[in-house]
């Protein structure tokens, strides 16, 4: 096991990370840009090490930086959190040229996921069910025609470096077609400097439901379960739950077998999630992602394993100690995001946290990294907390939820609450019926929050 963990990041998933850490007896180092010298991760850290200005680019994203400090502490691995450089192949395997272990799956599987086109051509081989589409990459407009011919219009057009959302466009009739390829193209060259596209059926009501995994990258791997995430907007994630309103045990364990069978035979290593649209009954692939995911803690709640905690362990060389029918899934968890931003217009709103009363009690969580009398720096994201209750049913959890939101207290500062104490009272999500494009249906509806 690993004597001392570097933890390249920042805020609520540094602190998650430092509490792994300590449980399992491994000497943590923080590292900081300028603007958090202030910031609970360096305070709670055995040793901190201040790695530049405050733009994400020459701090936290800083290579050379990073390297330098653990050389300076002697940190055997870095743990890159979520964001920042937790996704970057090249980071992953400069760490290996230099001897430092890094906290996630290789550098070849995060390459191999990083490309879209990839990603779905390897799902799609290991047994996945994908959504209809090309099979690679479209390189004319010919192409492009016969496909959206085959699989029906409207079809969706995603750049192969893109996830997230970032570089899609969608083609409602075959007039269209040739437009939205070539806007495409050229979003996706201006952004990532690639510029292949592929082309997908799109779908009209999904969900999006995806599974957590963890591999050993010696061929054992467990699937901990879905997330229903639909609940986003502009492709930020808002409210996380589990398990799916949508499924039941049996859709559940078909679908995470499936994806396990697929992660052994991969030899995945560490903790991975593979995410998919869910309509009228049946899954379709999108993408994979090669991190720890910030709604991570939902899965802990319902399955009672430590993720990260998991991933320390797999990267130490630690065989898998989890088998699939060890997997228990019990009762029902939510998280909710709570930004420092407007709750209607969503408009960032750093500052001074003048007063702070997180909630508690039975099945509550909070993971935050402020503090009364902390000042949210404005260079970074504005997630300020998340608190995930658990409960026995949906309906005792959301009880608690309720319960929970209105014992919150954060002053000085705006923060979505309020939007969140209006959702946890509205039918659709009582009932649990919503899909991807509810809320952003919601938040233009002028029902607005309170
Ligand atoms: C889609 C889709 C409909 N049909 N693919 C957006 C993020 C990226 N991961 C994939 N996304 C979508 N892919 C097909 N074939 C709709 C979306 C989408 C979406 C997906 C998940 C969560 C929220 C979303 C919001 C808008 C669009």
């Amino acid at each position: 096991m690993f004597d001392k963990i570097l933890i390249a990041n920042r805020g609520e998933i540094a602190l998650r990370v430092l509490r792994a850490c300590k449980e399992l007896g491994i000497a943590t180092v923080a590292v900081h840009s300028t603007a958090d010298a202030d910031a609970m991760h360096v305070k709670l850290a055995d040793e901190s090490v201040c790695i530049g200005p405050p733009p994400a680019r020459e701090s936290y994203l800083n290579v050379p930086a990073l390297l330098a400090a653990c050389e300076i502490t002697g940190a055997e691995a870095v743990h890159p959190g979520y964001g920042f450089l937790s996704e970057n192949a090249r980071f992953a395997e400069i760490l290996r040229d230099h001897g430092v272990a890094f906290i996630g799956p290789s550098p070849e599987h995060i390459r191999l996921m990083g490309d879209k086109i990839e990603a779905k051509r390897t799902a799609k081989k290991l047994g996945i069910p994908v959504v209809p589409g090309s099979d690679g990459g479209i390189t004319s407009d010919q192409e492009a025609t016969r496909i959206a011919r085959e699989i029906g219009f409207p079809v969706l057009i995603k750049a192969a470096a893109g996830g997230g959302g970032r570089g899609m466009k969608v083609a409602r009739n075959e007039g269209a077609l040739s437009t939205a390829l070539s806007t495409a193209r050229s979003e996706a060259k201006a952004a990532f400097n690639d510029d292949a596209v592929y082309i997908e059926k799109y779908l009209g009501h999904p969900r999006h439901i995806e599974i957590q995994v963890l591999g050993d990258g010696r061929g054992n791997a467990v699937h901990l379960g879905e997330r229903d995430c639909s609940l986003q907007r502009r492709h930020q994630k808002v409210w996380e739950e589990t398990p799916s309103p949508a499924l039941n045990a049996e859709m559940r364990s078909r679908i995470g077998e499936t994806v396990a069978a697929a992660m052994r035979e991969l030899k995945y290593s560490g903790a991975g999630t593979v995410e998919f649209l869910y309509e009228d009954g049946e899954f379709y692939f999108i993408e994979m992602n090669t991190r720890l995911q910030v709604e991570h803690p939902v899965t802990e709640m319902i399955t009672g394993i430590d993720l990260v905690n998991e991933q320390i362990r797999i990267a130490a060389g630690n065989e898998l100690a989890i088998r699939q029918e060890d997997v228990l899934f019990e009762g029902h968890a939510i998280e909710c995001r709570v930004n420092a931003e407007n709750p209607r217009t969503f408009a960032p709103s750093p500052g001074r946290i003048s007063y702070y009363y997180p909630p508690g009690g039975l099945g509550v969580r909070v993971d935050s990294a402020v503090y009364q009398g902390y000042s949210i720096p404005p260079f970074y994201d504005s997630l300020i907390g998340k608190l995930i209750v658990h409960g026995k049913t949906r309906n005792e959890c959301l009880s608690r939820l309720r319960r929970a939101l209105d014992e919150y207290v954060v002053d000085g500062i705006e923060t979505t609450l309020p939007l969140f104490r209006a959702l946890v009272r509205h039918r659709d999500i009582i009932d649990g019926n919503y899909d991807i494009h509810w809320l952003e249906r919601y938040l233009s509806g002028g029902e607005g929050a309170e």
